[in-house]
């Protein structure tokens, strides 16, 4: 049967941050898994990251080698966020206004020396959002994943995709949980529930399974 490999990554707890709704994204579609497209087998892989500058990538790294995935797609929190932020695009930029867990706080720093201003995701942004209006999930597009821990993750990936042709790789920064789901300190943000965000990273993974399809019927290539 033909299969098709995902990675999902999350974060999980730091500074001031009680429940990391992307980790429990990660964990819950780890546990459910994704029924079959087009008798295509969905295969799930999961992973945590710490939050570190030097150590997100090189982690998410060893899962992509492992399962050498045709779709990743990475998540954060983002504490400002009022709704799921689908993001367009990757900075080479490190501005840390407080410290990472190896207590790194880089400032107006590239991520990569010579590396381009930033990268583009591929992933179907525009269609993935038509899909959360269908079901009434608060979303956005958004050309600004911070500069923090996410943002520098984001770009090691998209620079990785880039030599990978058919990869798909994205991010997606998720909004706080509500008070009593877990409040994240000084948020003013009111949050979304996690079985919300999970639906919500579903879709994204099941529409883009759909345009990879579509993609590799297109080239011919399997
Ligand atoms: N959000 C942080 C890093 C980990 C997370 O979930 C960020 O916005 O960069």
């Amino acid at each position: 049967m033909r299969r098709l490999t995902v990675v999902l990554s999350g974060f999980g707890s730091y500074e001031g941050v009680a429940v990391n709704p992307s980790r429990r994204v990660v964990e819950e579609m780890e546990r459910r898994g994704l029924p079959e497209v087009e008798g295509v087998r969905i295969d799930v892989h999961g992973v945590l990251l710490p939050v570190s500058f030097a150590k997100a990538w090189p982690v998410l790294c060893e899962s992509i080698e492992r399962f050498h995935p045709d779709i990743v797609v990475a998540t954060g929190l983002k504490r400002r966020a009022r709704a799921v932020e689908l993001e367009r695009c990757a900075t080479n930029l490190m501005d840390a206004s407080r410290p990472d867990a190896d207590n790194m706080s880089p400032r107006s720093t590239p991520v990569r020396d010579e590396g381009p201003a930033a990268y583009w995701t591929r992933l179907p942004l525009r269609s993935i959002l038509r899909d959360f209006a269908g079901e009434g999930i608060a979303a956005t597009l958004s050309s600004d994943a911070g500069t923090f821990v996410c943002n520098s993750l984001f770009y090691q990936l998209l620079d990785w995709a880039r030599f990978r042709g058919r990869v798909l790789a994205g991010f997606v920064s998720l909004p706080p949980v509500p008070e009593g789901e877990g409040a994240v300190a000084g948020s003013t943000a009111t949050g979304l529930p996690v079985d919300v965000q999970v639906q919500a990273c579903v879709d994204v993974v099941a529409r883009t399974i759909e345009y990879f399809l579509a993609e590799q019927d297109a080239t011919g290539r399997d």
